[in-house]
Formats: structure tokens, sequence, C-alpha cells
């Protein structure tokens, strides 16, 4: 493992100003959200939206990497209009012309825990270092693993939160042995009616559970990136703490459970409107400084309106890509602060 490779890459990732686009949608996923827009949820079409996104003028303004999906890793650019001995491009390779690093999502999805109603454990273990050989020929530099934890009235049980802290340590030690900086992304689910006081306690939980776990698979810190949800009232809680609120419970918690070690933070939406996880998120980046750099790393915030005005149609290309560079700016000051 070359510990100040992995180091640099982490860092590239989280030049300021800039963030890490999630495009790593499954199938399942990206098919729900073409369906909510009656878009068909063909391959093309999940190339085609890829596409307009990857092709945005200007984007390497904003971003540092993004994370595809197994599907999105093989897609080349397109496959429709190439004339005769034009072989096309992967995206892959588009991006990094641009300055864009490639990730890879390697998990397989959530499975239920048996005997713990209503929790989930990672799948995607198996053949992992077979898998993440291959992605790196291909030119990946990162990777990305997600457990995510529902708030209920009885989870989530410390026994679950452990068993997916130890799945997040072998997957992050098999990344950084492949030379792949591994992203570590427990999410604590917005879903709930759970007020910030008792997302602050899961959260807490969760991430001392990860950090316990994390050297006992060998973990080198300072090649690890961790994404994490905000510190946010449950998505239907009756009352829900505001912006500043929201800031000064994530860093309390970040400072209290995060090493200082760890070479940086992103954030996920988890469900938040764009404009909501935007001004949180600029509320946080004006507590820095901070011991790690942050940046956003978000999905359906960045991503919700160019896929409404996109709606499948070539038409709309440009419009969607102008809404998405302007989610991108948006997000791109707010970690400055401003
Ligand atoms: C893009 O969604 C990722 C999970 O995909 P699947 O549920 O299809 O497996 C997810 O990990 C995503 O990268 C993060 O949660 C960030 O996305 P949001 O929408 O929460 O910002």
């Amino acid at each position: 493992m070359d510990i100040q490779h992995l180091h640099a890459t982490a860092l590239r990732l989280l030049t300021p100003s800039k963030g890490i686009l999630a495009a790593d949608e499954s199938n399942h996923t990206c098919n729900a959200r073409f369906a909510a827009y009656g878009i068909p949820e063909t391959e093309e079409n999940r190339r085609a939206y890829r596409q307009m996104l990857f092709t945005t003028p200007g984007i390497e303004k904003y971003i540092t990497g993004v994370i595809l999906y197994d599907e999105t890793i093989r897609q080349k650019t397109n496959p429709m209009t190439r004339t005769k001995g034009d072989t096309g491009m992967f995206f892959r390779e588009y991006l990094i012309q641009k300055g864009i690093l490639s990730g890879i999502k390697v998990d397989a999805g959530l499975v239920d825990m048996p005997g713990f109603p209503g929790e989930t454990i990672t799948q995607g273990l198996d053949g992992l270092p077979a898998r993440l050989e291959e992605y790196k020929s291909m030119g990946a530099s990162f990777a990305k693993w997600r457990a995510a934890f529902k708030i209920g009235a009885n989870t989530p049980s410390e026994e679950v939160i452990r068993e997916n802290a130890k799945i997040l340590g072998r997957y992050a030690k098999a990344c950084q042995d492949e030379g792949l900086v591994p992203i570590v992304e427990p999410e604590v689910l917005l879903d709930g009616v759970h007020s910030i006081e008792k997302s602050k306690m899961v959260t807490t939980q969760v991430l001392k559970i990860l950090f316990e776990e994390l050297p006992k698979y060998f973990v080198e810190l300072p090649g690890l990136i961790l994404k994490t949800s905000m510190v946010i009232s449950g998505k239907d809680a009756m009352v829900r703490a505001d912006a500043k609120t929201v800031a000064r419970f994530t860093v309390e918690v970040l400072k209290t459970c995060v090493p200082d070690q760890i070479a940086g933070v992103v954030f996920l939406s988890g469900g938040q409107s764009p404009d909501e996880a935007t001004k949180n998120f600029d509320e946080i980046a004006k507590l820095e400084p901070l011991p790690w750099p942050l940046a956003f790393s978000f999905s359906r915030a960045l991503q919700n309106d160019a896929l409404e005005i996109w709606a499948g149609k070539d038409e709309n290309i440009h419009d969607a890509q102008k809404a998405f560079l302007g989610r991108l700016q948006e997000n791109s000051l707010a970690d400055q602060g401003l």
C-alpha cells in the first residue's frame, strides 16, 4: 500500500471549493428516479442521462470526481451519433480528460439483517478484491461503500452498527491494498419523525463505532474519506431544526467522533431538497477551519432539477445542463462559506 499516493489522491478529491458528484445510482434506483418523470427505464436512457451530466460544459470547475456505477464505468459517449471508425470514448476516459477522477460504487446494496427487524447490512464483500483490481485497471482512483441506518424506536442497534462498521473496515482495507481511496459512507437516514437531538445521538454512536473498528482492519486513516449524513431532524418531524443548528450539531458530532488523521469529510444530501442541502452545507462550511477539509458529495441535491428538466428528451439537454451547473456553482460557493 502506497499511503502517500492514497493521501495525495484523497486531497485532490478534496480540493477547496469543489465537490464529488455522486452518480452511482444502481439501475434499480436510477430507474425509480426515471419512473417519477415518465422516462423509459432503459440502459440507453441511463447512458444518455449520465452523458448529459458529464458533458455539461464547465463542471470541472466545481467537481474533482464522479462516483460511477458498474454499468456506467463501462459505457461510452455518443454510440448513436458515431460515424464509421469512431468507437466513442469511455466516460471514465472522458472525465479524466477534463481532470475529473472516476470513482466506483462497489457495494452490492442493502439486505435485511436476520433477527434485527427493520435493519440492514450492506453486501458485496464476496469477490471484492478481483472487482477492485478490474476497476483500477479501468482507471478508477477511488471507491465508495454505503451502509444505511434507519432511526426508529429501537433502531439502529449497536450490533448492526458494529457489523456494518466491520464490513466497512474490510472494504476500506481491500481498497487501499489495491491503491484506491475508500470513501466510507455510513448514512443515518432522514426518514422518520425523530428530533435533531436523536439524530445527533445516533450519528455519534455510528461514527464512534466506525472509527473504533477501522483500525482493527489496518485501514490507514490519511488515505480515507468519510462520507456522512448531516445531523438533521427527521423528514417528518413536527419541528425541524434550522440550518445554523444543523451546522452546529453536525460539527460537534464530527469533532467528537472523527479522528484528525482522516483525509477529509464529504456530505451526502440524503433526500433533503437541493436548497436545504446547500443551505445546511453553507452553514457547516462557515464553521471552518476544522481538522479536515470538507466537501459536498450529493446525488439528488445536485441532480434533481436537471433530471426533471431533461425528462429523457434531447431538446432539453441544454436547459438541464444549465440547471445542473447552477447547482454545482451554488454548492461551490457554499463550500467557501459564502
Ligand atoms: C446515488 O445513490 C447512492 C446509492 O445508490 P443505490 O441506493 O442505488 O445503491 C448513494 O450512496 C449516494 O451516493 C449517496 O447517498 C448520496 O446521494 P444523496 O442523494 O443522498 O445525496
